[in-house]
């Protein structure tokens, strides 16, 4: 008889976590001979619901770079973690992390992008952290680029939009990963690659003096670059450190048919495939077919090379991973729309909204967590999922029962799509400690299980400390799972 075999709960081995990346947190923008990037140079948002990250063009640069303060640039300062590290490692420590998601800046190992030896100094301090994170057990994974890149590279060679930054890559992931041969498991080349098609903080490419048609060609051209690149690094790290394995990163932006009409049904597919077109390129190792189609009746023409097909077909990732925040409708036709993360999408009247009007949708990620493993069968690992918001310090404490409500919402569906069948290697909450918005670059968009004091502009003690969350995490880890109360 047909025995129904499956599996009922998180495995033994799930990499339970927290996400960060280098320009939101570290701070020490101008010290041990880090150059400045291109997240240092985007000015905080003026209204806080709006994304500041797409107001930048030469001018803009040049005033941040005449600029040597941080007021207008919260992400020089980040949450000085260059300094905390050891503290806040140990408090994740102390929550039984598995593994903590970090990114590696760019510009503190080539400050200028193009140099030929590496910054002795930069690789001091991700040693020290490797150090830390080693005396508790804790995985490291880490982000080769999560939203940043030297800005000489920006003002060289208008960053990816190069072929050049493709070697200029390549030469950083290879001392990377010979520094870190044997010490770091899990790596990811790009953050939220998708991205790079809303500009500038992902490819660093300034392209606002060009009309909408031309910037969608610019970017999707820079895009490819990135993806020859994460295709090669993905090739040296199997040579260098064989044990390793990389995955691929993106904002999955699941989306629903505003009716179950056929345009709008079609519409969302459209929209769907248009996303997950990079982990396609990334996973898969080709473009796919619809993707040449879209090209084509746009007007979108990509310079390749020669051989960059059989680059990408000969290094495809070894897992899949993602970001989820949120869903959204699509409709044949334009219709009324939300914010979201770096995107906009239509309203869904069945979903309730966070503060900055991202719609929570907890069996969003079951069905996203299903779509993605039957399309790729690689293991997924989710690497931010988490709820901005404005928490208030009362009595030295943080009640924030919203923020736990809504991760064990979407930590039920995770469990539940385990049981379907999906393979889930990991779960790294973004923010587990607040740090600066990527997108309005402010403070007071909180993630974390941990409030760290300080405000939007910069006042503060720093002093770290521990929301309801943080015990409730705790609870989570050290029960894998099976405790969300
Ligand atoms: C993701 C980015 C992160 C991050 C998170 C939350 O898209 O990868 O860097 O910050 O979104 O976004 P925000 O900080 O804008 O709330």
């Amino acid at each position: 008889m047909y025995k129904v075999d499956f599996p009922k709960d998180f495995p033994k081995n799930f990499l339970w976590g927290g996400a960060t990346a280098a320009n939101q947190i570290e701070g020490a923008w101008d010290i041990d001979g880090k150059g400045l990037t291109t997240a240092e140079v985007v000015r905080k948002a003026d209204d806080r619901k709006k994304m500041s990250m797409n107001i930048v063009d030469p001018s803009s640069i040049k005033a941040a770079i005449n600029d040597s303060t941080t007021a207008n640039y919260p992400k020089r300062r980040g949450i000085d973690f260059y300094h905390h590290y050891k503290e806040d490692i140990k408090l994740f420590a102390e929550m039984g992390f598995k593994v903590f998601r970090f990114s590696i800046a760019w510009a503190r190992i080539f400050p200028n992008g193009d140099n030929l030896q590496p910054n002795e100094k930069g690789f001091e301090f991700y040693d020290r952290v490797l150090d830390e994170l080693e005396n508790y057990g804790i995985e490291p994974l880490i982000t080769l680029s999560h939203y940043e890149m030297p800005l000489a590279l920006t003002q060289k060679q208008n960053g990816w939009l190069d072929r050049a930054t493709i070697a200029d890559f390549t030469r950083y992931t290879e001392v990377v990963f010979k520094r870190y041969r044997g010490r770091v498991r899990y790596w990811l080349t790009f953050n939220e690659i998708n991205t790079g098609t809303w500009g500038f903080h992902e490819t660093g490419v300034v392209d606002s003096h060009l009309d909408k048609k031309e910037q969608e060609n610019v970017r999707y051209q820079a895009l490819h670059h990135q993806l020859v690149a994460s295709a090669l690094a993905t090739k040296q790290l199997h040579e260098i450190d064989p044990k390793a394995k990389m995955g691929c990163m993106l904002a999955r932006m699941q989306t629903y048919p505003a009716t179950c009409r056929p345009e709008d049904v079609r519409a969302a597919q459209m929209e769907d495939q248009k996303n997950l077109f990079f982990t396609d390129v990334q996973a898969r190792g080709e473009y796919p077919e619809f993707m040449n189609r879209y090209f084509a009746e746009n007007g979108i023409q990509i310079k390749m090379a020669e051989k960059d097909q059989e680059i990408l077909a000969s290094s495809p990732v070894d897992f899949v991973s993602f970001s989820y925040y949120m869903t959204t409708v699509t409709s044949a036709e334009a219709g009324e729309e939300v914010n979201g993360n770096m995107a906009t999408g239509g309203r869904n009247k069945y979903l309730e909204e966070s503060d900055w009007g991202w719609q929570i949708d907890p069996i969003g990620l079951r069905i996203t967590l299903n779509e993605m493993w039957d399309r790729y069968r690689k293991p997924l690992f989710i690497v931010e999922n988490g709820l901005g918001a404005l928490d208030k310090l009362e009595d030295g404490k943080v009640h924030d029962e919203y923020r736990i409500d809504y991760l064990r919402k979407h930590i039920e569906q995770m469990k539940e799509a385990i049981k379907d069948g999906v393979q889930l290697m990991g779960y790294t909450m973004w923010g587990p400690i607040d740090l600066i918005s990527f997108s309005t670059s402010e403070m007071s968009k909180r993630y974390g299980f941990i409030y760290v004091d300080q405000d939007d502009e910069g006042n503060g003690s720093l002093k770290r400390i521990r929301k309801d969350s943080f015990y409730w995490y705790k609870k989570v880890i050290s029960s894998n799972g099976a405790d969300l109360a």
